[in-house]
């Protein structure tokens, strides 16, 4: 476990005496902790040769979805059959929120993200993604990618959970930041670019001002009648989709990235 330092390079957490991510999240004083630490001589490695993990420890991953307009029109245009729910859910008081993933089934960054097999219109959803702790805070952001088949999804609302949940479907990293607020997060902006025989086959960009709900509101619907031993993940929804002529195939890399964050950068196979 690491802190990134400004010169590029990744201090030695473990050797600063911090167990896991979790207990950072966990801990009231986090920012001045990893502040100090950062102060402390601890060993150092180059960012260039580490392999990053997903920083999803055991955390459950959920999402929330048609946060923005783009993300409104897209499935109302995908589905007849499913465009006055999309219309609803984006006017109204509750937001949709799905459970995403397990922790253990989350890709983290440079591991294969996965289309599935019985799938036709695939697609990355590049996400803002709210890291929250045991006590229902949210104390850090990082990047996810709900994987979505959108033509499973657009068929019938009720195979939602087909289109969303299945191997490698959602991938999370490559870092957390914390010490940032949402006045500061709305200032940054998300891109995703997919590269096709080493040229980018599309990109698109939004800014994350664009997601209509606050995020104490995300996550006060999400940690609503429940609790998360461990903290969660909450992805805040899409505001990038591709052209519907646009499908992913194996072998294509999609990047994301967050101006306040960096690039989650995933390899798709099928699954
Ligand atoms: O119900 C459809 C999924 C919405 C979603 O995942 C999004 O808007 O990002
Ligand atoms: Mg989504």
């Amino acid at each position: 476990m690491g802190l990134a330092l400004d010169e590029g390079s990744i201090a030695n957490l473990t050797a600063g005496g911090v167990e896991s991510i979790t207990s950072l999240l966990e801990d009231a004083n986090r920012v001045q902790r990893l502040s100090d630490l950062a102060g402390q001589d601890l060993p150092k490695v180059a960012l260039a040769d580490v392999t990053l993990l997903t920083p999803v420890e055991g955390q459950e991953v959920w999402a929330a979805g048609v946060t923005y307009l783009r993300s409104k029109k897209a499935r109302m245009e995908e589905s007849d059959f499913s465009a006055n729910a999309y219309d609803l859910v984006y006017e109204a008081d509750r937001p949709e929120i799905f459970f995403k993933s397990l922790p253990e089934k989350v890709s983290g960054p440079g591991e294969a993200v996965g289309i599935r097999s019985d799938a036709t219109w695939n697609v990355p959803e590049p996400e803002l993604t709210l890291v929250v702790n045991s006590a229902n805070q949210l104390v850090g952001y990082t990047i996810g990618n709900d994987m979505s088949s959108r033509d499973i999804e657009g068929e019938n609302l009720l195979y939602l959970p087909q289109a969303k949940v299945y191997d490698r479907s959602c991938a999370v990293g490559p870092w957390i930041v914390v010490g940032t607020n949402e006045a500061e997060v709305r200032e940054w902006e998300i891109g995703v670019e997919i590269v096709r025989d080493d040229k980018v086959f599309f990109s698109g960009e939004t800014s994350i001002n664009n997601i209509k709900r606050t995020f104490d509101e995300l996550v006060s619907y999400l940690c609503q009648s429940q609790i998360f031993p461990q903290g969660a993940m909450l992805l805040t929804g899409t505001g990038v989709v591709p052209d519907d002529d646009f499908t992913l195939v194996a072998g294509d890399v999609v990047r994301i990235a967050i101006s306040g964050i960096g690039t989650l950068k995933n390899k798709v196979a099928v699954v």
